[in-house]
């Protein structure tokens, strides 16, 4: 496997720690081995060249001991900035955008992700045509060996990469705003049956999938509605919709979508904002966080950050702190306000999971009595397969039914209304 020196400029920020182990993680995601860490403390980054000239130097000589090919920076780096530190190192340099869309560009599945995916990597390499070395390291680039030494034919073939690039960004976005409208029509069908939509959001890895898959089996789903559960950042980057129904007849329409991770490159959150727009409309979000982790806290600050970003506010949220079994001592499952600890792997967890979430998402259900004469029996069929029934008796009358019901179905039902003596 390839080997990278990873590098950072701590500038004293509260969560620097965080930011380089996260760079680790993702460098592990993009199958490259961290080899070392050299961080410089500096008020903020040389604007020519990143790190000062002593701190390149030292890179220079630990790259030549370790034999790494690759120095990873926890910023995203202008072009200059890039192509000097590769000129002085010698090393080919990812900085931390280019390395999420690399992973991005691998994880990518279905049409509609990878043109997101090709759109926010072209965008970041618009900019940057200069950098050779940085085409290595993007396979989509037809290689334009070492560099433009010549000026002038150079400025010419730069011209024309920059023309096409941008001719092949306005034909993807194309192609994305179709792919796009077909989602948007499905979805609207789905808005159509009126159903009470919960997403999964959260840190990278948390385990939104696995919690989907247990809550899919709890409902007796069929096992090929399962989605792909994995230990590693980003298995998941196409939203999943799923119908649940529950013993009681509750419904949810359930998404999983795609984790996210701090500073999330600019680029890929303007390229998901559709996609990411089914946790816009949900009517509960369920933020599952890694409760075993050491940065757990940075982790749910993360998403909250990332939410708000891409336009997510004033949804009800619940907490869901997962892995507990990895954390020994800690009490599962349990409910305290909005937040619940489990594992996502546990039965008695995802039952509770699943009561609090109907709990919170049907709070406006109403619990009521009605009377159904004999010849009305499409009512009682409606509410037999739409309602929790809690009760059923059948009288002289009709059938005397006590059920909860949606404030929709209330106002149908309310002619069959029956007065309780009280
Ligand atoms: N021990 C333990 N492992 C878990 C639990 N929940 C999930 N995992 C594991 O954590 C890893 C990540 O789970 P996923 O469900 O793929 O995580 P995700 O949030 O969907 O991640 P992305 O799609 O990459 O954003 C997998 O290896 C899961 O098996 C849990 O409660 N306990
Ligand atoms: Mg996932």
């Amino acid at each position: 496997m390839d080997l990278a020196i990873l590098a950072g400029i701590d500038t004293g920020r509260e969560n620097f720690d965080y930011e380089m182990s996260e760079l680790a993680a993702l460098t592990e995601a993009a199958e490259i081995k961290p080899d070392l860490t050299i961080i410089q403390k500096l008020d903020k980054p040389v604007t020519a060249t990143y790190f000062g000239s002593g701190k390149l130097t030292e890179i220079k000589e630990a790259a030549s001991a370790t034999e790494a090919e690759f120095l990873i920076m926890n910023d995203e780096l202008t072009p200059t900035q890039l192509r000097n530190c590769e000129d002085q190192t010698g090393l080919t340099v990812i900085d931390r955008t280019a390395l999420i869309l690399q992973i991005f560009a691998r994880r990518a599945q279905t049409r509609e992700a990878k043109l997101q995916v090709q759109i926010a990597s072209l965008q970041y390499r618009l900019p940057r045509l200069r950098t050779s070395s940085l085409n290595r390291f993007d396979q989509q680039t037809a290689g334009s060996g070492g560099g433009f030494t010549s000026r002038g034919a150079g400025e010419t073939k730069m011209e024309l990469n920059r023309r096409t690039i941008q001719d092949q960004i306005t034909h993807l976005r194309r192609q994305l705003k179709e792919v796009e409208a077909e989602e948007k029509t499905k979805r609207k069908s789905r808005d159509r049956s009126n159903l009470k939509t919960v997403a999964l959001v959260g840190y990278t890895n948390a385990g939104k999938s696995t919690t989907m898959n247990h809550l899919l089996s709890l409902t007796g789903q069929d096992p090929d509605k399962q989605v792909l559960e994995k230990n590693m950042l980003f298995a998941t980057l196409d939203t999943s919709v799923r119908h649940l129904e529950f013993d009681d007849h509750k419904q949810i329409l359930l998404s999983d979508t795609v984790g996210f991770v701090s500073r999330l490159p600019h680029q890929l959150v303007e390229a998901f904002k559709t996609t990411l727009a089914e946790a816009a409309q949900a009517d509960l979000l369920v933020q599952v966080v890694d409760v075993s982790d050491p940065h757990a806290k940075q982790m749910v600050k993360t998403t909250e950050e990332t939410l708000e970003e891409i336009g997510v506010r004033g949804i009800p949220m619940i907490y869901a702190f997962n892995k507990a079994d990895l954390t020994p001592g800690l009490r599962y499952p349990e409910i305290a306000g909005d937040q619940i600890t489990f594992s996502a792997r546990d039965e008695e967890s995802i039952k509770l999971l699943s009561q609090m979430i109907k709990k919170t998402v049907f709070a406006d259900f109403v619990t009521r009595t009605y009377l159904i004469p004999f010849d009305q029996g499409k009512f009682l069929e409606q509410l037999n397969s739409n309602a929790t029934i809690q009760k059923t008796d059948y009288t002289a009358e009709g059938t005397l039914i006590t059920a909860e019901v949606s404030p929709a179905t209330a106002g149908i039902m309310q002619r069959f209304e029956f007065e309780t003596s009280k």
